[in-house]
């Protein structure tokens, strides 16, 4: 189940909750909307039952659960853009195969989705641009001392994941990898999360080369070296033991954290 919880039409579409079991999920349904995303206070609604019941129920727990640390990090107002949004580390990456992309225009450029999912797809740029959408205003952080706020246009990893037939059970994490030789892998937690992106705009035109042209990924709640530009490719895995050092990320082999909240 996605992430829609703030959302009761949708939630009940989802669940076909019939007239009757509505007026006894009432106080559940007032509950669970009202509550925030408090752990203590949630009551899951009893909806159906027998075995999809429980899976239901199991399955909103377990989202609740999961996403009830995880607010979403501050937007900002259109006003708030700086006026030119940096270029840092890795601006131009000299890999042959992505001058000769660069030089099209990134025709014929795709994302390989691979690993633990059901169909493993490459997704031109043209398809992710077609899947739903979101639009964030938000801080980039670096750990190197300086912030800008842009706004980030992309698609929802959770889309792309679900577009390549959903993850399978034993799925942990995503790692992602980039042209210019960088990994980091991000959990389920961080997969789940409604702004993590992967974004091909920024302040509304194609993103520029130097911010990771065309497609980078965007985790709001970290710093500036968790969001990898120039996307190469998507791999979900049960353990990350098998990249760089095993850290989970070419940063936290570096010694930096694996997990870079802002
Ligand atoms: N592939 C790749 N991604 C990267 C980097 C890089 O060098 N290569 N630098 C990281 C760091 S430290 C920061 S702060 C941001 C910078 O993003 P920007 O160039 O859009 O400002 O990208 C991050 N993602
Ligand atoms: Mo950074």
């Amino acid at each position: 189940m996605k992430a829609s919880f703030s959302n009761p039409i949708q939630f009940i579409q989802q669940h076909q909750i019939s007239r009757r079991n509505m007026l006894s999920s009432i106080p559940a349904l007032v509950g669970l909307f009202s509550s925030g995303c408090s752990r203590d206070t949630f009551i899951p609604p009893t909806i159906r039952t027998g075995l999809i019941g429980v899976a239901d129920v199991l399955t909103m727990s377990a989202n609740r659960f999961l996403l009830s640390d995880q607010p979403l990090a501050r937007e900002y107002e259109l006003s708030d853009i700086a006026p030119e949004f940096p270029t840092w580390g890795q601006t131009d990456p000299q890999d042959e195969e992505y001058q000769q992309l660069r030089s099209r225009g990134f025709r014929g450029w795709s994302l390989p989705v691979k690993g633990l999912v059901r169909r493993p797809t490459d997704f031109t740029l043209e398809q992710l641009k077609q899947m739903p959408a979101r639009t964030q205003i938000t801080a980039h952080v670096c750990e190197q001392g300086w912030s800008a706020i842009g706004q980030w246009t992309g698609v929802p990893l959770v889309q792309v994941l679900n577009a390549a037939g959903g993850i399978k059970p034993t799925a942990r994490y995503v790692m992602l990898d980039t042209v210019d030789g960088w990994y980091e892998g991000i959990d389920l937690f961080e997969v789940m999360h409604p702004q993590t992106i992967l974004a091909y705009n920024l302040n509304g035109q194609a993103l520029p080369i130097g911010n990771g042209a065309p497609l980078r990924l965007r985790v709001e709640r970290q710093c500036g070296y968790k969001n990898l530009k120039f996307l190469k490719s998507i791999q979900v895995v049960d353990s990350m033991a098998s990249f760089g050092r095993g850290t989970g990320g070419i940063n936290s082999d570096w010694g930096f954290h694996w997990f870079g909240g802002v």
